[in-house]
This record gives C-alpha cells, sequence and structure tokens, in this order.
C-alpha cells in the first residue's frame, strides 16, 4: 500500500504551529515516531510541541536526552497552553480511547486532525488519514512521510525511527519483517542510527525492580490444555512488592507466546486507575484484533489488548472464557 503524502505536505506549506502526540502507555514505535515527525516539521520550520497524555517510561529517556521534547499532558502543559496549536498530528492510534485524557481536548480541537497509523480504525476521530494498515510501525509510515516531504533524516530522526520500526517489529523477529523493512533500516543506519546502540539503549539497563517483575510473573505463569493457552498477571501489590513501575511491564507477554505449542498467550495487568489491562498475542494465526474487540479493545492480528472493568478475578475468568471460545470456532491455520 502506497501512501499519497500530498495533503500532509499541503498542511505542513499552509500552517506553522503543531501538535504532536500519540496514545496511552506509549511504546517505542509511539515515541520513536514522535521524535521523527518533530524532526521532520523542525527542518520545514514548524513550531512543534509533543505533548502525551501519559509520561514517557524511563527506558525511552535517550529519545529526548535533554528532557525537551515529550511534555505530559495534565501536568507541566493544560488545554489552555495548547490554544494556539493549528495542526494536530496523532500517531500509532486510530481509536479515541486511546488518548485518555487528552481525548476531551483533541474531540474539541477546533484545527486539523492528522492520524498516521497502521492500526485497524476503530474511530472516524474527524481527521484526516494516512494509514497503512499492512505496515510494520507507524515509524516507517512517518520514513516515508519524510522522504516524501523532502526532509532530512537526521541522525536524531533516523534513532527515534529505528527504535520505532525495531520494536514494533519485535525486533525483526515479527512476521510483518519483510525485505523492505530490512531497506528502511538500512537507511536510518546510513543516517546515523547505531542499532546496537539502540539495543543496548532499551535491553541492557534493566532495574532490579523489573528483572524481579519479571521473575515473579513468569513463576506465576499458568497454561492450559496442554500449552495451547499461556497467561500470566501483574497486580498492583506484584508491582509494589517488586520494586516496580507500570512500563516495566512492557514485553513480559511476549514470554507467554515464546512456550512451545502456545496458540493465545495474555497478560493481565492491574491499572491504578481501575480496571486491567488484557494483552494478547496469538501465534496459530488467531485474530488477536477480533478477541481484543469483543473486551472493548482493538489492535493487530497477532497483538492485542484491551482495559476491562472490573478486578483481576473478574477480568481474568472474562477474558479466558473469551481465549477458549476464539480457540473453539478457530480454524486451525497453519503458521506463516
Ligand atoms: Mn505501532
Amino acid at each position: 500500500m502506497t501512501i499519497n503524502w500530498t495533503p500532509l505536505a499541503d498542511l505542513v506549506e499552509t500552517h506553522d504551529r503543531f501538535l504532536i502526540t500519540t496514545h496511552v502507555r506509549p511504546d517505542g514505535d509511539a515515541l520513536g515516531s514522535e521524535v521523527g515527525m518533530a524532526g521532520l516539521l523542525r527542518q520545514k520550520g514548524k513550531d512543534v510541541r509533543v505533548v502525551n497524555a501519559s509520561p514517557t517510561p524511563p527506558r525511552y529517556d535517550f529519545l529526548d536526552p535533554d528532557g525537551s521534547l515529550f511534555e505530559h499532558y495534565g501536568h507541566a502543559v493544560h488545554a489552555s497552553d495548547l490554544a494556539d496549536r493549528e495542526v494536530a498530528i496523532i500517531l500509532d492510534l486510530s481509536a479515541w480511547g486511546q488518548l485518555a485524557e487528552m481525548a476531551e481536548f483533541l474531540r474539541a480541537f477546533p484545527g486539523r486532525r492528522v492520524v498516521i497509523d497502521h492500526h485497524v480504525s476503530q474511530d472516524d476521530m474527524g481527521a484526516t488519514f494516512f494509514k497503512d494498515t499492512t505496515a510494520e510501525a507507524t515509524g516507517i509510515l512517518v520514513q516515508s512521510a519524510v522522504n516524501a516531504l523532502r526532509g532530512t533524516l537526521t541522525r536524531e530522526v533516523a534513532i527515534g525511527l529505528m527504535t520505532a520500526i525495531a520494536m514494533d517489529t519485535g525486533w525483526f523477529r515479527h512476521p510483518s519483517t519483510r525485505p523492505r523493512t530490512m531497506r528502511a533500516v538500512a537507511e536510518l543506519m546510513e543516517a546515523g542510527a547505531d542499532v546496537s546502540a539502540i539495543y543496548r539503549d532499551l535491553f541492557e539497563r534493566n532495574t532490579v525492580g523489573r528483572l524481579r517483575l519479571m521473575g515473579r510473573t513468569l513463576n506465576g505463569l499458568k497454561t492450559e490444555r496442554e500449552g495451547r493457552i499461556a497467561w500470566a498477571g501483574i497486580s498492583l501489590v506484584d508491582l509494589k512488592e517488586t520494586g516496580s513501575i507500570p512500563p516495566d511491564s512492557e514485553d513480559l507477554v511476549d514470554y507467554t507466546v515464546s512456550l512451545r505449542g502456545v496458540e493465545v498467550g495474555m497478560l493481565l495487568i492491574e491499572q491504578a486507575r481501575g480496571g486491567v489491562k488484557v494483552s494478547l498475542r496469538s501465534r496459530n494465526g488467531l485474530d488477536c484484533s477480533r478477541l481484543a474487540e469483543s473486551l472493548g479493545g482493538g489492535g493487530h492480528k497477532a497483538a492485542a489488548g484491551a482495559t476491562v472493568p472490573g478486578t483481576m478475578e473478574e477480568v481474568e475468568a472474562k477474558a479466558l472464557a473469551a481465549v477458549r471460545q476464539a480457540l473453539d470456532s478457530a480454524p486451525i491455520v497453519a503458521q506463516p
């Protein structure tokens, strides 16, 4: 799928003050794409603010070394501070629910809304969409926008986009990885993104809290149907007792689908604001996004999630029932 970037080029040409944002609990694709888009717009002489509904997880500090890029909505910056923004560029999401506290502001936003994303749409959002649901990451779409708008892949932009693509492809392991991914990666390496340095920044800066949380989570792994379903839970007590923070649970769901013979992996994470976040992964072609939608969320075929109201026990029972039903009704599809 090739995106026509001309409408974006026109918007950039005719406006000066931009807001860039992304989803709650931002991941590498979300934050790295913001770095890339902010770099492109600043090269065009634009006034850019990057404001997110969630704080930046510490592991992504290297994307904003002097702490001047990412702003936290409702904390250092409020709706009134953003009244002068003319265009809002929303990255890596297509549902109001993913914007949490910023949804209200963006719904009422009087300027132009732009969505650049690779998720299947849930909401119309009254936006101009630049979307490719076959893209391995939003970062690869931003990279193509940089090229289409004749921007420069500076080292900073390249590091952001490399992080985005590497994280959303599971460091080039997921089936979404294809020759064009590696061509894009080659271009980013030539622009100064050091894959091995980025890997060290992301994966070799674990805290004791994160490692303890990982241990406790794996220790509590449960399986069913000879390991076809594997799941684990992280409660607020687990976070407290291991000395970890909520972002430390990122990627732990991937261990559930590392089990031999597993078809669906699930991680349940109790949320401080109430409810339980359910992360789903599949390994047999089962459609996780449909499963997540049945729980009030969404995502991709192989990776999706939902935040479900209720206690851990209630949500575990509900999510497991949905997984069992999906497995029972799904045709067995050969793994690609
Ligand atoms: Mn993404």
